[in-house]
């Protein structure tokens, strides 16, 4: 199985099933394709006639593109991995809003590219404000399920890989959600696989000039 992603620094879309798989403990070769400075991505995409986009999942003569399509490849894959919680609420839940973060969050996103190297207090818009005060409603409701465990459904599941580059921002950009939020965060941090990440973020020598500057570098 080979995982295709770009910058560990900057990819959001390509952490969230290379975590997805680390934590799963679920072997693969990876293969680092930097789109703005390597014209390899758009080639493999002519070839296989897929959009020049990371993620990509190569597995048992197949194509897999697009992050939730690979994780959810995964979950059926692995099922004693658990990928989502066995219980049906919290599944609907889960799943929910991992696909409200696939298509919604624009404002946070584009104004906070994830960047793992950076540590600054950049103000939200209030476009992003919003999206901050969504994060925190929607803590709310797996709080309210009240699970054993640091992560949203208890255990790691696929809705934390999903949110796992907002933590970065988070993070990085000095902003605040909430109290549930900050938690999960510090759970997600003392995984080895994100600490793996992040010292593959700070190794990379690329840089990416207009996403360094929204951190002022
Ligand atoms: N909806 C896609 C989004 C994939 C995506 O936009 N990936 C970015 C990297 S984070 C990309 O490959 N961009 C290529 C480019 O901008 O040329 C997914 O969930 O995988």
């Amino acid at each position: 199985m080979h995982l295709y992603i770009a910058y560990k620094n900057y990819s959001s879309w390509s952490l969230r099933p290379w975590l997805a798989m680390k934590v799963a403990g679920i072997d693969f070769e990876e293969t680092i394709l930097p789109f703005y400075h390597s014209d390899a991505l758009s080639k493999f995409a002519q070839q296989h006639a897929i959009p020049a986009a990371v993620p990509i999942l190569e597995t048992q003569g197949d194509i897999i593109w697009d992050s939730m399509a690979i994780m959810e490849y995964l979950a059926e894959q692995y099922p004693e991995a658990k990928l989502w919680p066995a219980d049906q609420s919290l599944r609907n839940l889960a799943r929910s809003t991992a696909a409200e973060m696939h298509s919604s969050f624009l404002a946070l996103r584009s104004q906070f590219p994830m960047n793992c190297r950076v540590t600054a207090n950049v103000e939200p818009t209030p476009e992003s404000q919003l999206d901050l005060e969504r994060l925190a409603q929607i803590w709310q409701k797996f709080t309210a399920f009240d699970v054993e465990g640091r992560f949203l459904c208890g255990h790691f599941t696929i809705v934390d890989a999903m949110f796992a580059p907002v933590m970065w921002r988070v993070k990085g950009y000095g902003l605040t959600v909430s109290e549930e939020f900050k938690a999960w965060s510090d759970a997600m941090l003392t995984l080895p696989a994100m600490q793996e990440w992040l010292a593959g973020a700070q190794q990379e020598e690329w840089s990416i000039p207009h996403y360094d500057q929204v951190a002022g570098l």
